[in-house]
This record gives structure tokens, sequence and C-alpha cells, in this order.
């Protein structure tokens, strides 16, 4: 039918109303009329169900921010650990970031980052082990050997053509390409020296744990767990390895691990931007910085704090890192 039959057959309809007694208001009250008139386009419909999907979206995140709703024990209440699919959403941070643990807004009394050295296990575990108070060491990498031996060409040498960490297939292997389209330790190791020097090419920044085992041991050989730890705290054996060129660092984010992380710098300066967890942003100041020097071990609990890095230095900055708790 074509829309002049269409409209012939309203016109119809409403002069037969009309006939029968009807006002022009009670006929455009009947449902059928009212669809005719003004009907609801598909965009419209489209919109309001996104502005819905949009508003539950809010409450849930509000709800969550200021601790009404706790998603961890939510999901656990009806029998699912989250825990357990965290790993599906690990690469979408913002799902990642809805589910981790609350935290306490006690890191906004921290004024400032700390700088100290020669500090004892016991003034340590005290008053930075599990406080979410940040602290730079400044002696931390005492006497380690990694300072003078790491470097860019010693990593490509430590991998062996079939090691776990060239490939990014392996679970256990976590690479990190930030902004650069590199796809795995191999291919950042096959890069030319002179994009690997800054001559040519884009500045890049990439991390990775270190799950070689042989490599481990080699790497070990040249650190330590950082004398502030006490033995009950050891290290995890997983170590972190970030390495990258001049002006480039870490995106803004947050961490879904439950351990604190220590990180040494090895080679050239890095910057750290802390910011606070949105649940305490009115309660806390913005942010705070600092700059890691050769030889500093950065103590920071990188789940409670976003957190972002830039390397400072003319050099190219390597940090190695792990974890404890
Ligand atoms: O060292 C960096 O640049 C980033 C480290 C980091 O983001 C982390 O340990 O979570």
């Amino acid at each position: 039918m074509d829309l002049s039959t269409y409209q012939r057959r309203y016109d119809l309809f409403v002069r037969r109303a009309r006939a029968l007694g009807l006002s022009d208001s009670e006929i455009l009250a009947i449902p059928s009329v009212k669809r005719v008139v003004s009907p609801r386009s598909r965009w419209k419909t489209a919109l309001l169900v996104a502005a819905l999907v949009l508003c539950v979206g809010v409450v849930i995140e509000v709800q969550y921010v200021y601790h009404v709703i706790d998603l961890k024990s939510t999901f656990a209440r009806v029998g699912v650990d989250i825990s357990e699919i965290q790993c599906v959403v690990d690469n979408f941070e913002f799902i990642a970031d809805m589910f981790r643990p609350y935290v306490d807004c006690s890191v906004c009394n921290i004024t400032g980052i700390d700088r100290i050295s020669n500090i004892s296990q016991r003034e340590f575990l005290r008053k930075y082990a599990y406080s979410g108070r940040p602290v730079v060491i400044t002696d931390g990498a005492r006497g380690w050997s990694a300072l003078d031996k790491f470097s860019f060409e010693f990593f490509k040498e430590l991998y062996v053509p079939d090691s776990p960490n060239l490939e990014t297939t392996d679970r256990e292997c976590q690479f990190f390409p930030y902004q650069t389209k590199f796809e795995s330790l191999g291919e950042v190791f096959n890069m030319s020296e002179d994009r690997r020097d800054g001559v040519v090419g884009e500045p890049w920044y990439i991390g990775w744990s270190n799950c070689d085992s042989s490599a481990s041991r080699v790497l070990r050989q040249h650190y330590t767990a950082p004398y502030f730890l006490t033995r009950t705290m050891e290290s995890s054996k997983t170590d972190w390895i970030f390495m990258g060129s001049p002006g480039y660092g870490a995106h803004l984010h947050i961490d879904a691990i439950d351990r604190t992380s220590w990180q040494a710098q090895i080679k050239g300066r890095k910057e750290w931007t802390l910011e606070p967890p949105p649940e305490c942003y009115f309660e806390c100041p913005p942010l705070h910085s600092t700059i890691l020097e050769t030889g500093d071990i950065f103590v920071v609990e990188t789940m409670k704090w976003f957190h972002k890095t830039l390397i400072v230095s003319n050099e190219m900055s390597i940090t190695i890192g792990s974890e404890f708790g």
C-alpha cells in the first residue's frame, strides 16, 4: 500500500469516529491513532535504552565509589568469585578498575613522598611496608652489580632464541607494549640500533615479567631482595622489567594485584606521578610526584594509587622490580 492509501483510510476512520460523536482529543487518545500521528522513531527508542543503561552504570559506579556496594562480596554472595574471571577482563582496564577492592582513604593523610636512606628493616616495616605510604630509598640498590651490567644488550643476550619470554603466547609471561606497536619482547630486541637509541622512529616504552627460569638465575646474580625487606616479607620470585627511551613512560593506571611493589631504577631517571583512587578524590591531595635517580628504589602500593611514569633522563631508563607482602 502506498502512502496516499494509508492517508485515505486514516481520513475515513477519523470521519467515522467523528460521526459516532467522538471529539478530536478522544480520537487522538486512541493508541493506534497515537502511533500513526506521532510514531516513536527507532533512534528515539535506541537513545532511551542507551540513556537507561548509562544511568544504571552511573548509579552502580557511584554506589561503588562511595562504598555503598562491594562488587566482590555481592558476586561472592551469589557464588561467583570474580577474582577467577579477573583474568578475562584484565585487558579492559575500566572493568578491572571496577573490580578492585576498596581503598582505605587513610592514604589521604600522606602529604608527600619521603626520600630516605639507610633504613632498618624494623623501621621500614613499622612505617612504610603496609601503610600505603610511598617511599624512595635512595641507597636501595647499593652494592648491586645490576647497576653496571644491565643494558638493552644485556637483556637481548639474556634470552636465548626459544625463551618463553620472547613470545607473548605464554600466559605466565606478561608483555606490556604500552603505546608501541611491538607485539612481543622478541620484536623489541629486533629493533634497529637507531630506533633503540631514539635516532629514528618513535620513542618506545615496554615492560615484561620474567618467566624464564634460567634468565631469572642470571638476573638474581646481579641483585638481591632489597636490604630493607625482612626474610618473611620476601620478594616474590617474579621480576618485572621496564625499559624505554626518553620522553615516554606508562600511562595512568592502577594495578589489580594484592602485594606491594618495589622498583629499582637501574639506568636513567624516571618521574612517577601518583593520584589517589576516585573514592578518595574529595579527601586527598590531588597528586604526588617524585623522580627516581639511578640506584633509588621506589616502594609503592600500585593497587591503591593510580600511577603513571615518564622518563626524564637523556639516556634510556631501565628498572627492575618485584612485589612483597
Ligand atoms: O615503571 C613503570 O613505568 C610502570 C610500572 C607500573 O606501572 C607498574 O608497576 O604497575
